[in-house]
């Protein structure tokens, strides 16, 4: 079963103001489209095309050595996005209660602090790429991908992501990437964060 685009859990507008509809919608129906495409034609007629993307990313030096790289982008670019747009909705941000609440703060000291640390990694991150809130294993930690490179390829689990692309903020914010992460907070769906959370502490 080949890889293909799920469909944005709300409109193209719905993370209005914060993140604007046409960069929503070339985001969704041209970038992740194309990270998609990619990795089929890079699977096709290998054992691997049947595999989930998770499966693919969790053993890229299994595969053969002249798709490991378009498929660790291509499938890390899918897998990816398809978490990002998950981790957003309309209405959302604020702050996360509960058991992960507690976790981000004594992980990191305050929810603030968490903010912080999150905002540097992805302003921090040169070129292209991701700044990560994981599990390692042991508790939380904040990383950063260079990329499309997963945390999941280094054995941590995703719980909220965020791209750091020039194309996921070009068109409102031009070259401002902090005012951008700074937005994006708004849009964050906490109980799907919590939700990784309770599947994996
Ligand atoms: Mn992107």
């Amino acid at each position: 079963m080949a890889f293909s685009v799920p469909d944005l859990p709300y409109a193209f507008d719905a993370l209005e103001p914060h993140i604007d509809a046409q960069t929503m919608e070339i985001h969704h129906d041209k970038h992740h489209a194309a990270y998609v495409n990619n990795a089929n034609a890079a699977l096709e007629g290998t054992e691997w095309a049947d595999r989930s993307v998770e499966d693919v990313l969790t053993n890229l030096a299994a595969l053969p050595a002249d798709k490991q790289g378009p498929v660790r982008n291509n499938a890390g670019g899918h897998y990816n996005h398809t978490l990002f747009w998950e981790s957003m909705g309309p209405g959302k941000g604020g702050e996360p209660g509960g058991a992960l609440g507690d976790a981000i703060a004594s992980t990191f000291g305050s929810f603030g602090e968490f903010q912080a640390q999150l905002k540097a990694a992805g302003v921090g991150r040169f070129g292209s790429g991701w700044a990560w809130l994981v599990h390692n294993g042991s508790g939380l930690a904040i990383v950063s991908t260079p990329n499309q490179d997963n945390p999941i390829s280094d054995g941590h689990t995703p719980l909220l992501g965020v791209d750091v692309w020039e194309h996921a903020y070009y068109l409102k914010y031009q070259n401002r990437r902090p005012d951008y992460l700074d937005a994006w907070w708004h849009t964050v769906n906490w109980d799907v964060v919590a939700e990784r959370f309770a599947a994996v502490a």
